[in-house]
């Protein structure tokens, strides 16, 4: 049971406060956002008002991420509070919804995709389960920038989420840090050194709470703020030395300013560095006094904390760590080494090369010069490893170097030093061991496991699709959220009369929803008996939402050329950002709008194929969408998803997934069985064979009619204004080199398309289809990712 109830009083007291800040007599004179800011500040009174847990003897989780991406939490919050409901009344009192006053919160957008959804996912799992647990990040003043369209051409605009008014952050002014950057280093005996960095900024903590699932349970996001270091400025600025010593490094505060808005992709440049060592600076030296303040010893450092690495993004911690054990612990190496090769956990996210984190080695020793001294002897003492095993063998070495042609290459740093390295979904995990790191799996035979990832069911099923949820609850009298295969108990009730018309009524409705969202947003009345198909992530070249759009167009020359043939009405509803310098998946963008424009705006395609592109995507934005989707796109390359999230979100919900064998969708097959899934095109063996054999895009292109003509009309008429050359980024790549097997998958996609087009046509075959998918989801919750996490790397 909960220990503390809903107090009104204290939301009275927010109430008569705010009376004084508005200059207003009484509440009834609340607009809904000074309604937001009042349920906001009650509700974070409530989360704190549950005590902190006490000291357990287990191992604290320490998760360290660039990216935690939240969305909205007054409302999620007050539901694992388990006071939403008096909220609701509380603000029916007053004659306000309580779901109109949630909708004018801004979602910190304080990551790009998938991997920092996941993150705050594992947040929300890990108070749930009662895992304690700190996640670490970074306080961006800017999030993730805004997309809006002009003329079908993605605009960006910084995203002022306002940082500094945030409701649910409070600065902890008990944690401030302070970060070296630069400088030069004195030995002093051995391997200790003193490191007299040329310049220091502040790290100010602001903590944000997690809260568990109606289990009493409140632990902090902990994000880090970069700010001048006032301590030591006047000294500096007083000898001249504070603008001498470094021109070159930027500005403090300049630090936390912007995310990077890059997904999959490494952005290289020394600011990102410094902004990743900092995040490590101040992680490593907080849970290092936490450890100590616990009363626990310094060699029992890794028997109580364990920190989790969110990709390579905060691989400084490993020779920070290092650092602060050698230099301010007086730690020998070998004691050192022991503490840090047992502290550290790896989770891989990607195969692509061009999102693997190699820095340059002059810039690293400039900003950290005794850092990379002791990357040195780490990969030293490596190559004497190597060469025990192997033998002295210069390719292998070039593979498996830390350092290699003046680079500092994290994932290797990462290999060598974790205890774990684990991959995102069971294909994934395969590929890392047989294609990533195969000498690596030689040498360390037991580093490597899986863990599937997962989504929080409270988030993507309770709070996003409440009516479902509602029919769960009396459905299956538990709360399955807590259990979440608990929803196995639905399959029984899949031919059951009255069980089958809520959950139809419960999609139309969601439909009806989205609908007014898309009529809101773009003006587009849509038909809202389509097929709803979705493809919501970030653009990227390899997720391939230009196959999905050469099919739209495809279909809709068929359309053209044939008025009456048979066909299911269908929506097409995009959306996903692309990386402000990649070009080429703006240029898609671009082309999908375009397109949709020609579609939309003819007559003859009203409530038969229609194309919604909803700008600015974003939590709160698939929150509206998953629930109302029919159809899922997941058709990334084979090889090239490392796991998807989303995925899982729209099977939950009760879409069918029209994917490739990639990521988790592999695993989704398996849980829902081929029947109620739609797969198409190359799988990993078969995309590796046509590589071998020679592929050839063009021939493609010329020998099929239809993808030619699909092609062609990029080129011609109204979709491109007459500049032939307005997507000849996308069809060059397309035709001359086609790196993710668009063209070669083309056919099999038409097909998958066209049956289920037919599929749909049998409403009762589909319903079936989409409760099993519901019915048959529970292994995706984050809860059980996390428990394997327990079992197979944090508690082993
Ligand atoms: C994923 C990234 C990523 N993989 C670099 N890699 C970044 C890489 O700013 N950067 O430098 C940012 C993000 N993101 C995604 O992780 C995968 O593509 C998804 O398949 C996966 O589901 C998700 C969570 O594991």
């Amino acid at each position: 049971m909960l220990q503390n109830q809903f107090s009104q009083a204290s939301f009275d007291i927010v109430v008569q406060k705010y009376c004084r800040y508005f200059d207003v007599d009484s509440a009834e004179q609340f607009s809904l956002s000074q309604w937001y800011q009042v349920l906001a500040e009650g509700s974070l009174a409530l989360a704190y008002a549950i005590p902190a847990q006490k000291k357990a003897d287990t191992r604290h989780v320490n998760y360290l991420s660039m990216e935690f991406l939240i969305g909205r939490l007054t409302g999620n919050n007050l539901m694992n509070l388990g006071y939403y409901q008096q909220a609701k009344a509380y603000l029916a009192n007053y004659g306000v919804e309580i779901v109109d006053v949630l909708e004018q919160e801004r979602d910190p957008a304080l990551g790009n995709g998938g991997l920092g959804r996941l993150a705050a996912c594992f947040l929300d799992s890990m108070a749930s389960l009662g895992q304690p647990a700190t996640g670490y990040g970074l306080h961006y003043q800017y999030g993730l920038f805004k997309q809006a369209f002009e003329n079908g051409v993605q605009k960006e605009s910084a995203d002022f989420w306002g940082r500094n008014d945030y409701p649910w952050q409070s600065h902890n002014p008990a944690k401030t840090q302070l970060v070296g950057f630069g400088g030069k280093i004195q030995p002093i005996k051995d391997d200790k050194y003193e490191w007299q960095p040329a310049l220091t900024i502040q790290g100010k903590a602001y903590d944000l709470p997690v809260v568990g699932y109606q289990n009493n349970v409140v632990q902090p996001l902990r994000l880090w703020q970069a700010d001048n270091d006032q301590t030591f400025s006047f000294e500096k600025f007083n000898d001249g030395k504070f603008l001498l010593a470094d021109k070159e490094i930027v500005n403090a505060a300049a630090l936390t300013q912007v995310l990077y808005p890059n997904d999959n992709h490494k952005a290289g440049q020394k600011l990102r560095l410094m902004q990743q060592y900092f995040h490590c600076a101040c992680s490593v030296a907080d849970i290092l006094a936490r450890h100590l303040a616990q009363g626990h010893r310094l060699q029992d450092f890794a028997k109580y904390q364990v920190i989790q690495l969110n990709d390579t993004h905060p691989t400084l911690a490993i020779p920070e760590l290092m650092r602060v054990l050698l230099d301010d612990y007086d730690l020998s190496w070998d004691q050192a080494w022991e503490i840090c090769s047992n502290t550290f956990a790896y989770t891989n996210h990607t195969l692509l090369p061009e999102a693997l984190e190699q820095w340059d080695q002059r810039l690293f020793k400039q900003l950290l010069p005794r850092h990379f001294q002791i990357v040195d002897k780490i990969n030293r003492l490596f190559q004497q490893k190597v060469r025990s095993e192997f033998g002295k063998n210069p390719q292998i070495w070039e593979k498996l170097a830390i350092l290699f042609d003046y680079r500092v290459r994290m994932a290797n740093l990462c290999v060598v030093t974790c205890f774990k390295v684990n991959g995102v979904a069971q294909i994934h995990s395969d590929l890392l061991v047989t294609d990533l790191f195969p000498e690596y799996h030689k040498i360390f035979p037991t580093k490597f496991c899986n863990v599937t990832n997962g989504i929080t069911p409270r988030r993507w099923i309770r709070q996003a699709n409440p009516k479902l949820s509602d029919l769960l609850d009396r459905t299956l009298q538990t709360d399955w959220t807590k259990n979440l295969e608990q929803l196995q108990g639905v399959e029984k009730y899949v031919e059951d009369y009255g069980f089958r018309t809520e959950y139809r009524q419960i999609k139309q409705h969601n439909k009806a929803i989205l609908s007014a969202e898309i009529k809101q947003t773009l003006g587009l009345s849509v038909n809202e008996d389509a097929i709803f198909d979705v493809q919501i992530k970030r653009f990227h070249e390899y997720k391939r939402q230009h196959l999905n759009l050469l099919n739209i167009i495809a279909t809709y020359q068929q359309l053209k050329d044939n008025p009456n043939m048979p066909f299911t009405p269908r929506l097409f509803v995009f959306s996903g950002k692309a990386a402000p310098g990649y070009y080429l998946a703006k240029n898609i963008i671009h082309a999908i709008n375009n397109v949709a424009q020609v579609i939309n705006h003819d007559k003859h395609m009203k409530d038969k194929l229609q194309v919604a592109f909803l700008p600015d995507y974003r939590v709160s934005l698939a929150e509206k969408i998953i629930p109302a989707a029919d159809v899922s796109e997941q058709i990334s390359m084979a090889g090239k998803e490392a796991s998807g999230t989303g995925n899982m979100k729209l099977a939950l919900n009760g879409a069918l997934t029209l994917g490739t064998l990639d990521g988790a969708n592999v695993e989704i097959a398996q849980m829902v069985g081929a029947e109620n899934i739609f797969l198409f095109g190359h799988t990993v063996e078969s995309v590796r064979e046509l590589l071998t054999q020679g592929y050839d895009p063009k021939a493609y292109y010329q020998q099929n009619p239809v993808l030619k003509s699909a092609v062609d009309f990029l080129t011609k008429g109204a979709v491109c204004q007459g500049n032939k050359a307005m997507f000849k980024l996308m069809i060059d790549s397309l035709i001359e080199r086609d790196p993710f097997l668009v063209l070669a998958d083309f056919d099999s996609y038409m097909v998958a398309q066209q049956r289920i087009g037919q599929a749909y046509l049998d409403r009762e075959a589909w319903l079936h289809s989409c409760i099993l998918n519901t019915a048959r989801l529970g292994m995706f919750s984050s809860d059980r990712s996390i428990r394997d996490y327990q079992q197979r790397i944090w508690l082993k």
